[in-house]
């Protein structure tokens, strides 16, 4: 297969000023007629090259008149032209209905949407299928109107009108140039939420929500985070939105979560669909972020795009630090940061560290799709973050102002955004670039020396950023670094907060008139995302869990604690609980904090992140200790968990930030309650998943008796099912919940639950609730025989026929054998083998497995 490299790019030889499509929809059949204006970019002979994918070729025309001296090369339409400017018409044939990998246009639910990004446009039309070729786009679509009485396209409606065969048809246009990904039709049968939002200078515009009727009283919550979005952006970065509607279309069948096509975005349902019988609080908090998320891509993202696909998290890394900071003012801004740093712990770190690590800003690939990843969205979201902090709040929104100015209407590059950000901040950034271009996560090394006599205290820092495949011998990155010093024996803060920034391998920062022994509270707010390994004993971390006054540091403190902890543990067999639990009852008993905060505070590391401290990873030695820590947790505290268990209890359901505080401190308090063993725990578990007014509450008690054995657990799953069966997104987290149970039936459920009637490979939701779930038990997954891998590596290559894709994205745990004792690891690299061995493999699996094995 061909490799891709960053520095081939070559500006295009042809440019694409207007695009005319018309559809003749039909699942079967649909006849897609393309007029593309063209014209030769500069001096050259070259012939337009059109991108194509899984089409038949019908017709094609220059200026009017048949021609034949095209050609197709490999999947390509090669047509030589003789002048400057032109008019080239193309028809073809597609059959939406058989199309399984939901690329291109698909039918889901009855219904025909599209999804172009990154390279499915060229499955519709010939086209040259590249962000940098930006067109206007004209759309008209003609289907059976019982069927598909709903037409959509980008942009704005311009005209429609009824056939005399039962047909009719609808013409949108888009009047912002845009590349090939960000196109988007729909047509269904859907009914809308509607509504309106008046933008700064005025401009009413039309909001849309569309989804099937039975739907629509979903719809409310996603529809108001797109009013505070909107709103937001005014606000935050002043962005307006620029046309007179904005529609949101949900599919069921969806290859991710949402996508930002202009004016029209088509969203994965389960981030839209809620109410509270349905949707968990993690699921509004999700729904808001993403449909934020979407929104914000109009401006990062669509008005300036990418200039090529190794450039994504010029859009995606930007989009992603927007919609963080949109979701931290919706709520406590301390616990959105602390999700956020979990989930890049749990996501992000672990690829860095495998086979399949790549920098921010990527030098090759064999397919895009598999470059939509943590490191291009969360570790892209951090530079942005590190970039902000060091410029300071008004430098950075003028920094973001200049680039917004600047690029607007074009396809633009990470370099041209950090540009940007130095002449506005003022700042040289030529260091800085690094982290576009070294992968790894940078590691840190502190220590603090104190002499008691002058009064100095010195902090001294070291960084190594570690090698990754095709990397080595890496220089040193910059480190903004927030610090901040505390006095042992009075608790109080000794400096103010400083941004230190360690550019070099190694530095040491000097403070005078230090009178007490002094604690380092380091990484505030994490504002660098690497990996401390520092000096400070258990006494120290207890401290800072108690007095630091920055909310993430606090945190990191109690999970650094419990980490040693549970390392110790797992490393000697045993360890002293006192410390965390001594921790634990304080963090319980403070009443200034807020239960959002605690229930953070006190959750214990996951088995994967213990797993990732470790040179080999031995699940089962983690589960132990890990157990023993959370069973030792809840008999201890066992007072303390149920007065925090009462104290959530007896209120009716909103979704406001202290109601989903206090219910997510609950239900953590019923997990530990539960590991204590007492007799009365299933039944209680039992008594909140049967009484429970939302769906917070009834799968919180589900997950708790899913993780032991009880008659209530198979009392609760079948009812679970009954009750539910009928309601695809709540019947995904009934396989999830199964999946991702650290009890030891689960390889044998698992595995059960793949035949099941209601399981299908089809429906990626489905496919990711069960087998994306799975990947990442690490306990049952990585179970000892390797029945996991093998049944992992069977479905993934089952999968793949269908969506490789979708397939793909499920590959990365096993090509985490390298982490594994030599057993697991050569089981888990003969079933890698497999699969590349496996006839007729995407190039999306390939890519993943074969980088996997190197
Ligand atoms: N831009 C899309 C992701 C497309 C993924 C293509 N494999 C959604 C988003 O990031 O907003
Ligand atoms: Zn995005």
């Amino acid at each position: 297969p061909t490799i891709f490299r960053r520095e081939d790019y070559t500006a295009p030889a042809w440019t694409v000023p207007e695009t005319a499509l018309d559809f003749a929809l039909d699942p079967a059949a649909t006849r897609v007629r393309a007029r593309l204006s063209v014209e030769r970019s500069g001096a050259h002979d070259l012939p337009l090259v059109l991108d194509g994918a899984g089409q038949k070729l019908l017709s094609v025309t220059v200026d009017g008149i048949a021609v034949n001296d095209w050609r197709i090369e490999g999947e390509q339409l090669i047509l030589p032209l003789p002048g400057d400017a032109h008019l080239v018409e193309t028809e073809v044939e597609i059959a939406p209905e058989r199309n399984t990998q939901l690329m291109g246009l698909y039918a889901s639910g009855g219904n025909l949407c599209t999804q172009c990004e990154a390279e499915g446009f060229r499955r519709i039309t010939y086209f040259p299928d590249r962000p940098d070729v930006l067109s206007t786009y004209t759309v008209r679509m003609s289907a059976d109107k019982a069927r598909f009485p709903v037409l959509l396209a980008n942009g704005d409606p311009v005209a429609q009108g009824d056939n005399d065969d039962g047909t009719h048809w609808a013409e949108w246009h888009d009047p912002y140039p845009k590349p090939s990904y960000l196109f988007a039709l729909v047509a269904g049968d859907l009914a809308v939420n509607r509504g309106s939002f008046t933008t700064r200078s005025g401009r009413t515009v039309e909001l849309g929500i569309w989804v099937r009727e039975a739907d629509l009283a979903k719809t409310h919550h996603a529809l108001h985070a797109l009013k505070l979005s909107m709103a937001w952006d005014e606000r935050v970065y002043g962005r307006e939105y620029d046309l007179d509607v904005f529609n949101i279309v949900a599919v069921d069948d969806f290859n991710f979560g949402a996508m930002e096509n202009k004016g029209l975005n088509i969203f994965n349902s389960r981030y839209i669909l809620a109410d509270p019988d349905t949707a968990t609080d993690y699921d509004y908090d999700a729904i808001a972020a993403v449909v934020a998320h979407e929104y914000f891509h109009n401006w990062s993202g669509n008005r300036i795009t990418c200039r090529d696909w190794f450039q994504l998290s010029l859009k995606e890394g930007f989009t992603v630090y927007r919609d963080q900071g949109f979701s931290a003012d919706q709520g406590s801004a301390a616990v959105k940061r602390i999700e956020d740093v979990r989930g890049l712990r749990a996501g992000q770190f672990p690829e860095d560290a495998s086979a399949l690590a790549h920098p921010v800003r990527p030098e090759s690939y064999l397919e895009i799709s598999n470059f939509y990843t943590a490191t291009i969205y969360n570790k892209g979201a951090e530079l942005i973050r590190m970039m902000a902090t060091m410029l300071g709040e008004q430098r950075f929104r003028a920094a973001t102002d200049l680039y917004f100015d600047r690029y607007d209407g074009t396809a633009a590059t990470c370099e041209d955004f950090v540009t940007c950000m130095e002449e506005a901040g003022e700042i040289d950034l030529s260091q800085f670039r690094l982290w576009y271009s070294q992968a790894g996560t940078p590691r840190v090394s502190v220590s603090l020396e104190h002499e008691p006599g002058s009064g100095r205290a010195t902090l001294n820092l070291a960084q190594k950023v570690p090698d990754t495949p095709g990397q080595s011998s890496k220089q040193p990155q910059v480190l903004p670094l927030k610090i901040r010093l505390f006095g042992a024996e009075t608790g109080e803060a000794l400096t103010d907060e400083q941004l230190v920034i360690l550019s070099d391998a190694s530095a040491s920062v000097t403070f005078e008139t230090i009178a007490e022994r002094p604690i380092v509270s380091l990484n505030r707010g994490f504002s660098a995302p690497v990996v401390i390994e520092s000096d400070r004993t258990a006494a120290d971390l207890a401290f800072l869990a108690r007095h630091d006054d920055d909310p993430f540091a606090r945190y990191e403190a109690m999970q650094q604690l419990m980490l040693d902890t549970l390392v110790a543990a797992t490393i000697e067999g045993a360890a002293d609980h006192a410390a965390v639990i001594a921790a634990v009852a304080d963090t319980l008993d403070n009443p200034e904090l807020d239960p959002a905060f605690v229930a953070e505070a006190v959750l214990l590391p996951s088995e994967s992140f213990i797993g990732d401290q470790l040179s080999t990873v031995d699940p089962d030695a983690i589960h132990a200790a890990r157990e023993a820590l959370r069973r030792d947790l809840g008999r201890d505290l066992e007072a303390r968990w149920r007065t925090a268990y009462e104290a959530g209890s007896g209120r009716a359901y909103a979704y406001t930030p202290e109601d989903k505080g206090r219910r997510r401190l609950r239900n953590v308090a019923l997990g530990y309650i539960v590991a204590s063993g007492a007799d009365d725990a299933a039944g209680l578990a039992y008594a909140q998943f049967a009484a429970a007014d939302n769906m917070t509450d009834r799968q919180g008690a589900l997950t708790t008796l899913v993780a032991g054995h009880s008659a209530e657990r198979d009392r609760a799953l079948g009812e679970f099912f009954q009750r539910y069966a009928g309601n695809s997104l709540v019947l995904d987290k009934w396989f999830q919940t199964q999946a991702l149970s650290p009890a030891d039936d689960t390889p044998a459920l698992v595995t059960s639950l793949a035949e099941h009637p209601a399981f299908s490979l089809a429906n990626p939701n489905r496919a990711r609730s069960l087998i994306g779930a799975f990947g990442v038990n690490q306990r049952a997954f990585h179970a000892a025989g390797g029945a996991g891998y093998r049944w992992l590596a069977d479905q993934l290559i089952a999968l793949d026929v269908l969506n490789p894709q979708t397939a793909a994205k499920l590959l990365p745990p096993l090509g985490r054998w390298r982490r594994f004792d030599p057993t697991r690891a050569a089981l888990m690299r003969a079933e890698l083998q497999r699969i590349v061995a496996h006839p007729g493999l995407s190039k999306d699996l390939f890519e993943q497995a074969s980088k996997s094995l190197e």
